[in-house]
């Protein structure tokens, strides 16, 4: 099949799952073309199987905002054309399913027809989608594409709960490759970050409000009090600076490191004893399963779908948003000997098996399947 591939080509987890389906989808002999403004930072490699293409937007004096969707729709229109793709796949409801939708009914003028399956991922419906400025464009694009997945029964849930939607919802979890993330440290690696008797916690994100990251220094804060520990935050975003003001102001500045954007995250998780995702909301919580695949088990929020990841007292533990004190003591629990550390590792790399590329991917092969037969019966 040729599927053009619409995504974010930042870090953001709906970009990484994009990046992810497309080169997986190529390994399994489908040509991929990736349309977006950047090429995708966990895309290295192309090939013949692997193309991309890049949105840009002229600049022009008399617009105070570059109109995206319209560059996007007709690069669409384009590519569409000239690689004779077989169908798109939007990744992130805004704008992407909009000029998605535009694209089709431009292309129809043509006589061509080419199905589009959306993937929901999180807060294009829960946080930015739900804005009664957007809320119009993102339900009418939603009820117009060929088919729609989301990455968890819980974003199903809430879509429905929160739109009007008419479409069939597929769940289609996100997804990992356990292999890949099966890297091994050096002693060295490990050294640059703690010392042998301390035990390492990690956070890895936007570093958004949503992400809760001053829960995720008051827990550790805890933690180190007890276990002598390093806290790694991994990523860049606003709550950045006010995290850095918060541990000086605690003390603890020499045992928190913030490393910025990372390419490096599946060495630094081979090293990692335990994550802290303390999220207000969290549609699946990509980071946390990336987390457990490299055997490092999740001390979580109870919210969205991490419940579908993370198991409680299995591959770590659930708490209600800003139990910062039940985190903390059962971050103390998992740390607190050697058994028990290694058995919730143990744990959480086996809940992450569940979730396994391999048995993820022919599922939304099936939509795509689903969404071509359907056009074609239009
Ligand atoms: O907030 C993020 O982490 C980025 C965001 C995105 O869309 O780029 O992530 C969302 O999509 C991920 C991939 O499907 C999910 O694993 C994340 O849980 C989800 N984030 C939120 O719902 C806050």
């Amino acid at each position: 099949m040729k599927i053009g591939i619409v995504c974010y080509p930042t870090f953001g987890g709906s970009g990484v799952v994009a990046t992810e389906l497309g080169i997986a989808l190529a390994e399994k002999g489908h040509e991929i073309h990736f349309i977006t403004y950047k090429q995708p930072v966990r895309l290295e490699l192309l090939s013949h199987h692997i193309h991309f293409h890049e949105v840009s937007v002229p600049q022009y004096p008399l617009f105070q905002y570059q109109p995206y969707e319209l560059a996007l729709s007709s690069k669409l229109v384009t590519v569409v054309k000239e690689f004779k793709l077989d169908l798109l796949h939007v990744h992130y409801a805004i704008p992407h399913a909009y000029a998605g939708y535009m694209a089709k009914k431009m292309l129809e003028e043509e006589g061509i027809r080419i199905p589009m399956v959306t993937t929901l991922h999180g807060t294009d419906i829960t946080l930015v989608g739900n804005h009664p400025f957007y809320k119009p464009a993102v339900t009418f694009s939603i009820n117009k594409s060929d088919a729609v997945t989301s990455v968890s029964q819980s974003l199903k849930d809430d879509t429905l709960r929160l739109f009007d939607i008419k479409q069939e919802i597929d769940v289609v979890p996100n997804f990992i490759d356990i292999e890949k993330h099966s890297l091994t440290y050096t002693d060295c690696q490990r050294a640059m970050m703690a010392n042998e008797q301390e035990r390492i916690v990690t956070h890895v994100s936007n570093l958004r409000p949503v992400k809760r990251i001053q829960d995720v220094i008051e827990v550790f804060d805890r933690i180190q009090k007890k276990i002598p520990s390093k806290l790694i935050m991994v990523g860049e975003g606003p709550e950045k600076e006010p995290a850095e003001r918060l541990v000086t102001e605690k003390g603890i500045a020499e045992k928190v490191l913030f490393l910025g954007n990372s390419d490096e995250v599946n060495k630094i998780l081979s090293f990692s004893d335990l994550f802290i995702l303390p999220s207000e909301k969290e549609s699946f919580g990509l980071a946390a399963l990336e987390a457990m695949s490299s055997g490092v088990p999740v001390i979580s929020s109870n919210t969205g779908g991490l419940p579908e990841v993370n198991e409680h007292g299995v591959s770590g533990y659930l708490h209600d948003i800003g139990d910062i004190e039940g985190m903390a003591a059962h971050a103390i629990h998992i740390l607190g000997d050697d058994k028990t550390l290694h058995e919730f590792k143990q744990n959480a790399k086996k809940v992450a098996y569940r979730f396994e590329t391999k048995n993820v991917v022919p599922l939304y092969e099936a939509v795509y399947e689903k969404a071509l037969a359907l056009s074609v019966s239009m």
